[in-house]
């Protein structure tokens, strides 16, 4: 089994803005830059044969370059935030994408969670705590006019994850362009 997920990449220029936004925050357990991308669906773990038929309805897929605007910081869990997140302008081309990156998925015989989309790019997936939450909230809030230069992203990847001891380990396992 391969645990995978579509998700857009993000040029170096970006993950490097990131980076720094990333040290301007009270995290730990940063998200590496090059682990950094714009998940469009989680995956969890399928077979070869599942996996061939997404790849076969990913690459059917028409849709245009995304012009990504990163903008502010957020944070998911409520009052218990489990993860810190750069927040992304949604847009309707990005919208777009998603839902037929969603559909091919299910077509292919993967099964994506049917919540609602919230584009982000994940800077940490600790739960932060007591001083540091304060912290967190006194420069998530100091920083939510922070903005990334726009960028035009003109692919999407299928990935696989691989996990356990430190980062996970993100390898593409095929791109497809925008171009539609
Ligand atoms: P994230 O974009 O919010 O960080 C690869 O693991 C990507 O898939 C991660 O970036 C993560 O989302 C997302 N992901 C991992 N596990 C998930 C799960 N159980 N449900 C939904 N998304 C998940």
């Amino acid at each position: 089994m391969i645990r995978a997920f579509i998700a857009l990449p993000l040029p170096g220029e970006t993950r490097e803005a990131l980076a720094m936004l990333q040290h301007m925050l009270p995290l730990s357990r940063r998200v590496p830059p090059e682990n950094m991308h714009l998940t469009l669906a989680f995956l969890g773990d399928l077979d070869d044969e599942t996996l061939e038929a997404v790849h076969d309805g990913l690459q059917a897929i028409a849709a245009p370059p995304i012009e990504l605007k990163l903008a502010g910081v957020g944070t998911f869990g409520g009052d218990k935030p489990r993860s810190v997140h750069a927040q992304v302008a949604p847009g309707p081309e990005l919208d777009a994408l998603q839902a037929k990156v969603a559909r091919a998925a299910r077509s292919g015989g993967a099964q994506v969670a049917s919540r609602s989309f919230v584009p982000h790019v994940t800077l940490s997936r600790e739960r932060p705590r007591g001083p540091d939450l304060m912290r967190l909230e006194q420069g998530g809030a100091a920083l939510s006019g922070w903005r990334a230069p726009p960028v035009r992203v003109e692919e999407f990847c299928l990935y696989r994850s691989d996990l356990g001891g430190g980062p996970a380990r993100y390898t593409p396992l095929a791109c497809y362009p925008l171009t539609g």
